[in-house]
């Protein structure tokens, strides 16, 4: 849920890069991260376990310009995909204003893929809401693998009616990782623009 600041002239949006263990989230991030200038940035912060998975949450506070006046500071969160942080997937989605889903390209994780949706469905109906409701856009993430599956196959089983904008990434040389984030952010401001 956006909340807008009048004092400062802020508004903040909460977006959450969901998806499968290890598809690449946290990663996403980094990129971001790296890219976005010291100005318009905040601390990056990540809860990860020894071996970088994460444990919590990664959070990164970024600035993407102005709509009326009002400062736009998107809360980048991401999820841990390890099926049994459950109770921490659910506590992040709430409030949040966009997804970016990451799916796996690997050919065994297509059905860990389809998983992570059912799970951010499920997830998201806790909180009242379904996937209709809130902005989400897909980042099939790992294209450079060898065994890459097909985009069509993977978008099959997580949007099989072809609802969502799909990207094709390789997040460890940050290919295509600002595009979905930008999509989503750009359908976020465009609903609160309805919503006023
Ligand atoms: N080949 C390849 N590897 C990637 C890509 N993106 C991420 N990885 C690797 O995949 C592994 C997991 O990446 P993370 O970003 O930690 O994955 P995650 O989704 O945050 O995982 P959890 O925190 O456990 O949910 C790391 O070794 C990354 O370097 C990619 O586009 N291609
Ligand atoms: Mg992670």
């Amino acid at each position: 849920m956006s909340t807008i600041n009048f004092a400062n002239r802020e508004i903040n949006f909460k977006i959450v890069y969901y998806g499968p263990g290890l598809s690449g989230k946290t990663t996403n991030l980094r990129w971001v991260y790296q890219q976005v200038p010291q100005d318009r940035k905040g601390d990056m912060v990540s809860l990860a376990t020894e071996d970088e998975r994460t444990l919590f949450f990664d959070f990164l506070p970024v600035d993407l310009g102005e709509v009326k006046g009002f400062k736009t500071r998107f809360h980048l969160y991401t999820v841990p995909g390890q099926v049994f942080y459950n109770a921490s997937r659910k506590l992040i989605l709430r409030g949040v204003d966009g997804i970016v889903f990451v799916a796996d390209s690997a050919s065994n994780r297509l059905r860990a893929n389809a998983e992570s949706m059912r799970n951010l469905r499920e997830n998201l109906a806790e909180y009242g809401l379904s996937l209709e409701q809130v902005p989400l856009v897909i980042q099939i993430n790992k294209r450079d693998l060898p065994d890459a599956l097909d985009v069509e196959m993977i978008r099959a089983v997580i949007d099989p009616e072809g609802r969502f904008p799909v990207f094709e990434g390789v997040a460890t040389v940050g290919k295509g990782v600002f595009e979905p984030l930008k999509e989503v952010s750009r359908q976020v401001l465009s609903r609160l623009v309805e919503s006023v």
